[in-house]
């Protein structure tokens, strides 16, 4: 068996009025990458949807953006590695990752595939039943998947039951010392796609080149919506000289302008010492984190440090304007505190923006309306109001399960922030995709065409 082996992220489906298309960059599976080519691997990485980033298929009324099925299958036949690796990290995507793994078998029916990430970790039984993915490896997996390859192509004497995670057996291994960990091989990505894309998202990137950087893993808190814990185990943080390496990387050998922190929980933890470290060197950078920043770790000294490091936008997760709601998510955000971090934000000439969700089964049309109020009174230059969605393995789709509240049609293509997909005795659907397009177009005052 040859040593060679592909990591593919799979192209994606959106709504057809959705444009421009968000392009991000895979860590997931540049972590892999960079693990398995210290190992001494042949590897390659296939993103799929940045590679056929113009392409769109249409499919009524959803767009397929990136490589079509032929264009994944010519490039897996042109490699012919001995192992397929598809990433599937959002459920409502997982039919193409499955696609992905159809185009492999029939590129060479020897070909090994292995499918990992959120979805497969959230279902595991049901992903193995399709014949085309030979394993799946769940949650976090640099090592686990470099045990897979050493068994599979190195022969190595591992037993596949003490592979951690592998298909169905217990996860339990957890990345203790994140340090250990070579930086994502972003060199085998096409970077000057995301640096395209970047600029021309509705939300550009301010300064391009713009790099994501993860400086923790995981989050201290365990809401009852999130899929974080099934994935990352528990927060760990990397060592601030570690992450501070990387942006010198990145800056040395890209000329990097602009950060994007994926971290779950950023503010929280080292993360002031990391912005302090980056004022002490005068970093010619910018940043804002992606994915809402935890509230409850804001206070005064932190906020001046977002503006003295180059943060120009706070995206705050704050999630609900009614403490019951927040106590219900198990959200740990005090109301009372929120008001005073919005405009300790604004006095330093950052924007702020914020995520709040509408459509728990705690609620009711009112408590809506009030997190709406609430969202409004605190005058945010941007605010969105993605609707619960119950993706399958976390405490809410249990929840929903229980009650009966889950729609008679769910299905996971439908799991996305801008469909409902509960109904409860007061409330369905409909209530709150309307609720969710009139505060979205009245607060922040713009077309709807984009509302996902
Ligand atoms: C960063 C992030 C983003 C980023 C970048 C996503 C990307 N394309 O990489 C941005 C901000 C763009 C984003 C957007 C969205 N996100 Co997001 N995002 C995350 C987040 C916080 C971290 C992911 C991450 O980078 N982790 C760090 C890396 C190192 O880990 P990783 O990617 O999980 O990869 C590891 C494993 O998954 C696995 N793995 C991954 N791929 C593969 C492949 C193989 C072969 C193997 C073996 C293993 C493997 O090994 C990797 C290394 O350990 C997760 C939450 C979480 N903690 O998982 C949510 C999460 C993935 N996002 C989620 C959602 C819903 C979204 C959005 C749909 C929200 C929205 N409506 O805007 C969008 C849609 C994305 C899009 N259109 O591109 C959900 C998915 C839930 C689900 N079941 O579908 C999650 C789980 C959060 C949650 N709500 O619980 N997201
Ligand atoms: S604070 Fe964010 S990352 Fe942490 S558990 Fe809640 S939703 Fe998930």
């Amino acid at each position: 068996m040859n040593n060679k082996i592909l990591l593919i992220n799979p192209p994606m489906t959106y709504l057809t009025s959705v444009e421009p298309i968000r392009l991000a960059q895979p860590m997931g599976i540049c972590y892999i990458a960079g693990v398995l080519e210290r190992a001494g691997y042949d590897i390659k990485l296939l993103d799929a949807h940045a590679e056929g980033y113009y392409g769109r298929q249409k499919l009524g009324d959803r767009t397929q953006v990136g490589l079509s099925e032929k264009e994944i299958r010519d490039k897996i036949m042109d490699f012919n590695p001995a192992i397929v690796g598809v990433s599937s990290m959002f459920t409502d995507q997982y039919h193409n990752a499955k696609m992905v793994c159809k185009a492999a078998k029939e590129a060479n029916p020897e070909i090994i595939t292995c499918m990992g990430g959120v979805h497969p970790t959230l279902v595991p039984e049901e992903v193995l039943k399709d014949p085309n993915v030979n394993y799946i490896l769940r949650s976090e997996a640099e090592y686990s998947f470099l045990d897979f390859c050493d068994w599979q192509i190195k022969e190595k004497n591992i037993s596949p039951e003490k592979i951690d995670g592998l298909n169905l057996n217990p996860k339990e291994q957890w990345i203790k010392n994140l340090d250990d960990l070579p930086f994502p091989a972003r060199h085998l990505l096409p970077l000057q796609k995301y640096f395209e894309a970047g600029k021309a998202y509705r939300e550009p990137s301010k300064r391009e080149p713009a790099f994501p950087i993860i400086t923790s893993r995981c989050c201290p808190a365990s809401c009852r919506f999130c899929a974080t814990h099934l994935m990352q185990g528990y927060y760990r943080e990397r060592s601030v000289d570690n992450v501070i390496a990387e942006m010198e990387y990145l800056i040395d050998n890209y000329g990097m302008k602009e950060i994007y922190f994926l971290d779950d929980a950023l503010a929280h933890g080292n993360f002031r010492q990391i912005l302090k470290k980056m004022i002490e060197k005068k970093f010619d950078v910018v940043w804002h984190g992606a994915n809402g920043i935890a509230v409850y770790s804001m206070d005064d000294e932190i906020i001046e440090l977002f503006a003295k490091s180059g943060c120009y936008k706070v995206l705050l997760a704050i999630e609900s304007g009614v403490q019951e709601t927040l106590a219900y998510m198990r959200k740990p955000v005090r109301l009372e505190k929120v008001r005073a971090v919005v405009e300790k934000i604004k006095s330093y000439g950052m924007k702020t923006e914020s995520l709040f969700m509408i459509g728990l089964p705690c609620e009711t049309k009112e408590s809506m309306q009030n997190t709406v109020k609430f969202a409004e009174s605190l005058n945010l230059d941007y605010a969105t109001f993605p609707i619960a969605t119950p993706f399958p393995g976390t405490d809410l789709y249990k929840d929903c399960l229980e009650k009966g509240y889950l729609v008679k049609d769910y299905k996971y293509e439908n799991l996305k922030f801008g469909i409902g997909n509960i109904q409860t005795e007061e409330w369905g659907p409909e209530f709150v995709e309307n609720l969710r397009k009139e505060a979205w177009l009245r607060i922040n005052k713009i077309d709807s065409a984009n509302l996902d």
